[in-house]
């Protein structure tokens, strides 16, 4: 690294939050979330997004700490250095993948002078790219043999190309084509393509493959399910289907696919929703004009990440309450529970980004650290968590801080008034309300209906949750994660930890070749087998 990288266990700011932590602030006293203006001053905002942040454990003396934190380890000069192109992607001394990490130049497209020109260039170039293929499918220049419009689009894609254009999707339905419609074919489960495949009208379905690396297994393989059905329907798959993959790529071939649409090593998987990975899909639904406003919003919380004070910037802030609760108060999980139908898939997209990121042992120099990286990250919308698993929230022996996320408005406008108010009141009102409840506990003489209290959660709240939200939204958390990852002073960017599992499938599926099915003591055989070949 060379460049005085420094996790936050070796800082006197660490020490100090270690000491802190031994009495935390206690949210269960009298007035302790309003006292002395605290509901206020605890807010932080950020474009269309703010943050409460008074049900936290948090004084004005453990935020004064976090900031020395957040300076001691240089997380904001790093998030700079990060989008100017410094070669972060590598552990020190070792084979590492040893790449720039750039997603941020994919929205880096409003500004005269760009962080990193060249990525920024790449990115426009593909966008310019997009807006006329975008237009070539709506006028029909672009259409199937017997020149009708396509009104389908299946996204075929795993991993880092699947959960966050699936999740934003989802969240941006409401502003959809009406008359468009999109369906997602992930898992290598026959069943998953079968699934879809069953109900689409394939004469007029593009179908975009989406592979960074273009080998993925599970990719490659549905491809395969995909154009054995178009054959079937007598298409020819290459007037159907569209690239999405790394350039050079063994995908990166002009003659099998209708369009190739471009993504750099720069950009890594989980973070390639603001590229072509997410965007040929988004375009399909939302048209031009509204990925642009989602790329704007998102360029604008990357702006705001290089404010230094740590309560002017919300994914820095958002990024050292996580640690405070994980690393110094000891909780071992996150829940993000959104009160937005729309955001129904969004916690699975950042359980990819935050897990696949944080989930490390070593450090940039490959030492093993010296204390936590990631916890693990899990969510479910409200109201419906309320009536599954918050028990377990407000009484269990885990105590879980919870980042909620609401809107005040709702996307479609439909509503209707209940008992004097209407199901977005409804909707919001219980958000708050779980957050205090958490927060200040109950005292009960009756055992069973105690509540404990002190339970930490932040509440973002936005106005309606629109394109724009959306990136400011899903580059908030982006950067959250990136802070978390600078402060432990690991590689959020590789993901040593998915490949051995591929390498012995690979294994296991060797010994399948030819093989029988015997239903009875197939696991077992396979196993054996699979082992010996050590
Ligand atoms: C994400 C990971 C991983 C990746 C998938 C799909 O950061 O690298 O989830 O996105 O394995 O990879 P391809 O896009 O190369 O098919």
């Amino acid at each position: 690294m060379g460049k005085g990288y420094c996790g936050m266990y070796e800082t006197t700011a660490g020490k100090r939050l270690q000491q802190l932590a031994e009495r935390p602030y206690d949210l269960t006293a009298p007035d302790a979330l309003t006292a002395a203006g605290r509901l206020e001053r605890y807010v932080c905002r950020a474009g269309s997004l703010r943050m409460l942040y008074s049900m936290q454990r948090v004084t004005d003396e453990v935020l004064a700490a976090l900031q020395d934190l957040a300076d001691e380890c240089r997380l904001v000069e790093q998030f700079k250095e990060m989008r100017k192109g410094v070669v972060i992607n590598r552990i020190e001394g070792w084979p590492s993948e040893n790449r720039q990490v750039l997603h941020t130049a994919c929205r880096d497209i409003f500004c005269q002078n760009p962080a990193e020109p060249a990525a920024t260039a790449q990115a426009k170039s593909e966008l310019e790219k997009l807006k006329n293929f975008l237009n070539d499918v709506e006028t029909g220049q672009v259409c199937n043999v017997d020149g009708e419009k396509f009104r389908t689009l299946i996204h075929v894609g795993i991993g880092g190309s699947d959960l966050g254009p699936r999740a934003v999707y989802e969240a941006l339905r409401a502003f959809g084509r009406k008359d468009r419609d999109i369906h997602f074919i992930s898992n290598v489960d026959p069943d998953d393509a079968a699934a879809v495949l069953e109900k689409v009208v394939l004469k007029t379905a593009l179908v975009v493959i989406v592979s960074k690396s273009g080998t993925t297994m599970e990719t490659l393989a549905n491809e395969k399910l995909v154009c054995q059905a178009l054959r079937r329907n007598g298409i020819e798959p290459r007037h159907h289907c569209i690239a999405v993959t790394g350039k050079g790529s063994p995908m990166d071939d002009p003659d099998q696919y209708l369009r190739a649409f471009y993504m750099y090593d720069y950009i890594g998987g989980r973070y390639s929703l603001t590229s072509m990975v997410g965007l040929v899909t988004l375009g399909f639904s939302l048209g031009y004009e509204k990925i642009v406003e989602f790329l704007h919003g998102a360029a604008e919380m990357d702006l705001l990440a290089e404010e230094p004070d740590i309560r002017r910037n919300l994914p820095l802030l958002l990024a050292l309450l996580g640690i405070w609760n994980h690393n110094y108060l000891g909780y071992p999980t996150v829940a993000v529970l959104p009160y937005s139908q729309a955001l129904h898939r969004f916690p699975a997209h950042l359980q990819q980004c935050d897990m696949e990121s944080n989930g490390k042992s070593i450090d940039r120099n490959g030492r093993k650290i010296a204390g936590k990286s990631g916890p693990v990250l899990w969510g479910e919308p409200g109201t419906n968590g309320q009536h599954a698993f918050y028990q377990l929230l407000h009484q269990g022996t885990e105590i879980v801080p919870v980042e909620f996320i609401g809107f005040i408005r709702s996307q479609r406008g439909e509503d209707l008034e209940v008992a004097g108010t209407s199901s977005q009141q409804k909707l919001f009102a219980n958000l708050l309300a779980q957050s205090v409840a958490l927060a200040t506990g109950k005292e009960d003489r009756n055992p069973n209906k105690h509540f404990p209290g002190n339970r930490p959660s932040i509440v973002l709240i936005g106005g309606s949750l629109t394109p724009e939200v959306m990136g400011t939204l899903l580059a908030l958390y982006e950067a959250k994660i990136v802070f978390q990852g600078f402060a432990w002073d690991i590689n959020s960017f590789d993901q040593e930890g998915v490949h051995l599992g591929k390498a012995l499938a690979t294994r296991f599926l060797e010994c399948m070749t030819g093989g029988q099915s015997q239903p009875e003591s197939l696991e077992l055989k396979l196993l054996e087998a699979a082992c010996k070949t050590g």
